[in-house]
Formats: C-alpha cells, sequence, structure tokens
C-alpha cells in the first residue's frame, strides 16, 4: 500500500510524496553522504525499520564508536545522541528533532550533582545514561539500565549516589553491595510510571503461560509480578532465547516492534498500550529524512564538557564484560 505525505520538500517540484519513494530518498542520501541511521528501541516502527541498527543507549554508543560513517543519525532523544557525540568527537553526529528530550534527566540538574557531591564527601556517584551531559561532567561513573549493579558494585566507597532514576537506584541498591542513594530522592520516568500491578495481575490470567518481562525502571510492585526483570537490550535476549512463546512486556511499547520481528512465532503482549515516549517518537521518517538532506541538527556540547563526561562514560565501556 502507498500512503501519501503531506511534507513540503524545499526547491523540489512536488509537495507531496509517497512512503516508498520517502524510503527511497533517505537510502540514496545516505549512501551519497556516507551517513548512518541508528535508532534506539523505542522508536517507532517505521525509524527502526530504515535504521542500520536498532538497540538500547549503550548499544547505540558503541554502534557509533565502531562505525566508519561520517555522519551518524541518531533515533533517539538527546542524552543518547550527546553520549554518541562524546564519544565520537570526528564525526558529526545529527538528531532529527532537537525537541526530543528525556523529561527524567532533567529532574537531575549538573548544580544539583555538585551539592550532592558536597553533602556526601566520601561517597562515589554513578549517573544512568538518561542524564544531561552536564550533569555527567560531575558524576564519578556512568550506567544503563543493563549494567547499574555492577557498575555500583565498582565503585571503592560504601555509599553510592545514584540518579535520577530512583527505580534504578532501588535496583542497583538490591542488586548490589553498596548503600545506593538515590539522587534527587524522586527521580523517575513518566512512561515506566504507567505500569499498574492489578492491570498485569488481570493479564496474567487470561495468559497463564506468559512470562512477564519488566523494566527496572517500574515501580518496585512492578518487579515483583515479574519473571523477568531487565533493560530492553536485555528483554531482547531474553525473548530470543527463552522457551515461553507469551510475553507481557512492560515497557515503551516501540521494542515490541522489534521482538515481533525477531520472534515471529511468539506473542507479545504490552502490559500497558499507551505505555508511549512521546519524546522518543518526535522523530518520524520526513524528519529522518531532512536531517540527511540539510545535515542538521547537528549536536554540539562545550569542550569543557565534552572532556569531563567522556571518563565516567568511558569508564563504563572498559566495565562491560556482562553487556552485548
Ligand atoms: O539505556 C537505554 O537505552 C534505555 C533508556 C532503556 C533501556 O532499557 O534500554
Ligand atoms: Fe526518558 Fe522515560 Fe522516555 Fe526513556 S522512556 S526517554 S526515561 S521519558
Amino acid at each position: 500500500m502507498i500512503v501519501p505525505f503531506s511534507v513540503r520538500f524545499r526547491g523540489e517540484e512536488r509537495n507531496t510524496t509517497s512512503r516508498s519513494d520517502l524510503l527511497e530518498r533517505i537510502q540514496r542520501l545516505k549512501r551519497e553522504k556516507k551517513a548512518v541511521i541508528l535508532a534506539h528501541n523505542y522508536q517507532r516502527p517505521e525509524v527502526q525499520d530504515i535504521a542500520d541498527f536498532v538497540g538500547d543507549s549503550l548499544e547505540l554508543s558503541l554502534c557509533a564508536m565502531e562505525t566508519n560513517a561520517e555522519i551518524i543519525v541518531f533515533c533517539g532523544v538527546n542524552f543518547m545522541a550527546e553520549t554518541a557525540a562524546i564519544l565520537n568527537p570526528d564525526k558529526r553526529v545529527l538528531i532529527p528533532d532537537t525537541n526530543a528530550l528525556c523529561p527524567m534527566a532533567s529532574m537531575l540538574p549538573a548544580d544539583l550533582v555538585r551539592l550532592y557531591r558536597r553533602k556526601y564527601p566520601g561517597a562515589k556517584i554513578v549517573l544512568y545514561i538518561n542524564s544531561l551531559a552536564e550533569a555527567k561532567a560531575y558524576c564519578d561513573a556512568v550506567c544503563t539500565s543493563a549494567n547499574a549493579p555492577e557498575i555500583v558494585n565498582r565503585m571503592d566507597s560504601e555509599m553510592v549516589l545514584f540518579g535520577p532514576d530512583a527505580n534504578l537506584a532501588k535496583y542497583a541498591q538490591k542488586k548490589s553491595d553498596k548503600k545506593v542513594v538515590p539522587i534527587p530522592q524522586y527521580g523517575f520516568c513518566p512512561v515506566h510510571k504507567l505500569f499498574d500491578r492489578d492491570s498485569i495481575m488481570l493479564l496474567k490470567q487470561s495468559y497463564p503461560d506468559a512470562e512477564v518481562m519488566v523494566h527496572p525502571e517500574c515501580d518496585p510492585e512492578i518487579w515483583e509480578v515479574a519473571d523477568f526483570i531487565g533493560s530492553t537490550s536485555r528483554m531482547y535476549r531474553e525473548a530470543l532465547t527463552s522457551r515461553a512463546d507469551k510475553f507481557i512486556v512492560a515497557t515503551e511499547i516501540g521494542l515490541l516492534h522489534r521482538l515481533r520481528r525477531d520472534r515471529r512465532d511468539a506473542t507479545f503482549i504490552p502490559a500497558y498500550e499507551e505505555a508511549i515516549c512521546v519524546n522518543m517518537r518526535l522523530h518520524t521518517l520526513e524528519k529522518v529524512y531532512l536531517c540527511l538532506r540539510d545535515e542538521k541538527y547537528e549536536v554540539r556540547l562545550p569542550q569543557k564538557i565534552v572532556s569531563r563526561a567522556r571518563e565516567p562514560i568511558e569508564f563504563m565501556l572498559r566495565n562491560r564484560e556482562t553487556q552485548r
């Protein structure tokens, strides 16, 4: 089916195009400009389908480091594109829509990290990759949801300050030997707050054989009904290797597209159909096209932030034996 799009292409004769036309233009520009498209697991299905690689933020950062491409079109929220830019100073990292911000990352401004540093001078600070580049510049190590307990355990202090996600801090506390203090006290992801334990219990009644997979950004009462708790990359691997053929999935629903595509024999049931990160979904095919055509918007950070934030991110990369 050809779906018409009403997008205006500057300086071009037609002002409407079909999806197949748009896809062709994107592919051509990618070749001409030696570009790659990286898409997070929470992206729209059509954006995932045009991407060269789909994954979580850590996998995408590693891809950005490994590619020979000159231009990286990063379809994810700002902190992810910033991380790719910090690790790849010699490549151009573009983001199709600069409004793709993460509200959780904004809950921990850099000044607050510095304040906590002064309040707890003996503690190390681990920040979730979902944090602002300016905040990362003042921490000791960065982690993702795939490796939070491992990174926390590697700190050489008894107490570890962890932010901005208080649920991931609790998860790291549960799985590590450290005293983990959330900073700020109640940082959260608005999308993962949407899951409801009773609704999941009802789904479990309807699908008694289903495996329940839950993201650690969800509230602890949701973890309690899970068979498997993990990041999107871990959920993906679990779904590909598990003997179950039905899964109830408690994370942003974008991941279900990838799961359904790569485990065609299985049924994936969203734990809540409206668990949608609107920020992630700001990137559309049209914006990916315009991003490649006009080579914008380039992710640029002050040099001071880049050099300070690089070390804690590299700490995570050096200690990543449990990932990928
Ligand atoms: O690290 C990521 O990509 C995020 C934000 C979530 C996940 O679990 O993959
Ligand atoms: Fe931020 Fe939550 Fe969206 Fe992830 S899903 S980008 S944590 S708001």
